[in-house]
């Protein structure tokens, strides 16, 4: 069988990963699942992402989309049908869930481990060291359970009342973008036997527990498992697409085409990655690196939610 052209590093319990997943259910493209560890290393993805350590990444032969906030805009763009932001404007869509998951995401982590309790000692060790920088363990996060609770209630009351006029989606009548941002953190917290008593505590209502199962039901469309080697392979025949635009100075960094730069996530994981400018504009960033196995690759960010400097 041959490699699907769209790949997804991921591993099953990553919510953000499961905004990906639903957004290729939407648009029921044929894609390969290349699982990874929940926990690094992740020697057979590193040599693509050049040490940007979060999950999902997306893979398009030489083309590596880092953050879903990349990964979605790339989405539409390869498959323009049907469009992730019906009913709201592309931009708008992208804000929302942007600012929502930003706000909210430490408290939903707390709200989800108070019910689930603790994750393996394993992975709270990664967690705290090298992605959230802060000890995600039931006893650390349990003082801060009110605030937290208090928190995602408000913004879960907001969606709830975005859909009292019987709208199916929160742009309308079809799924998109802001759905799909929304629904990962509630997956997050919900997933698992104490979905019952998130509902409870945050007030879900029965049109956003409709509204939930609507998203759930869109799936993971055509989905084919396929191993880090073949995604590797695939990366090593294919050259980096042209991108199209953003080759101007880049006023705030005052950045060149071909100069070295980092980029950099402002929030979580902030590894640096290090490469030569392609393409650059106020809302993405395009990196090239040379890899000695694997050749020439491009690294895609959102600009919002990184900070890019010239070496
Ligand atoms: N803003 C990023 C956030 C991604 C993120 O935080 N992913 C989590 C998994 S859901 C992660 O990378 N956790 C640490 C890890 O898996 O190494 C995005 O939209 O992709």
């Amino acid at each position: 069988m041959s490699t699907p052209r769209i790949l997804l590093h991921h591993y099953e319990s990553s919510p953000y990963a499961e905004k990906v997943r639903l957004a290729l259910g939407l648009k029921d493209v044929e894609w390969g699942s290349v699982e990874t560890s929940a926990v690094p290393p992740r020697p057979l993805l590193a040599p693509l992402t050049g040490g940007y350590r979060r999950i999902p990444v997306m893979q398009v032969g030489a083309d590596i989309y880092c953050d879903t906030h990349a990964i979605l805009p790339a989405l539409d763009r390869l498959h323009p049908e049907p469009s992730l932001s019906p009913g709201l404007a592309p931009g708008l869509a992208e804000a929302l869930s942007y600012g929502f998951e930003r706000d909210i995401w430490l408290a939903a982590i707390g709200v989800r481990v108070h019910f689930a309790g603790d994750a393996p000692a394993e992975f709270l060790r990664d967690r705290k060291e090298d992605y959230l920088y802060i000890d995600m363990s039931h006893a650390a996060m349990e003082p801060d359970f009110p605030r937290n609770a208090q928190r995602v209630a408000a913004w879960v009351a907001r969606f709830g009342r975005a859909l009292t006029d019987g709208r199916p989606f929160l742009g309308g009548d079809a799924p998109g973008t802001a759905d799909l941002g929304v629904f990962h953190v509630l997956w997050l917290m919900r997933d698992g036997p104490q979905a019952g008593q998130v509902d409870t505590l945050l007030g879900l209502t029965p049109p956003m527990l409709d509204w939930y199962g609507r998203i759930a039901e869109i799936g993971h469309g055509r989905r084919q498992a396929v191993s880090p080697e073949d995604a590797l392979a695939a990366a090593r025949v294919a050259e980096p697409t042209l991108v199209q635009g953003g080759n101007g100075v880049e006023d705030l960094i005052e950045a060149r085409v071909g100069d070295a730069v980092t980029v950099t996530p402002d929030d979580f994981a902030r590894v640096p990655v290090q490469g030569s400018l392609v393409a650059i504009d106020a809302e993405r960033v395009v990196i090239g690196r040379e890899d000695a196995d694997l050749g020439a690759l491009h690294l895609h960010f959102p600009r919002a939610g990184f900070f890019v400097a010239r070496d």
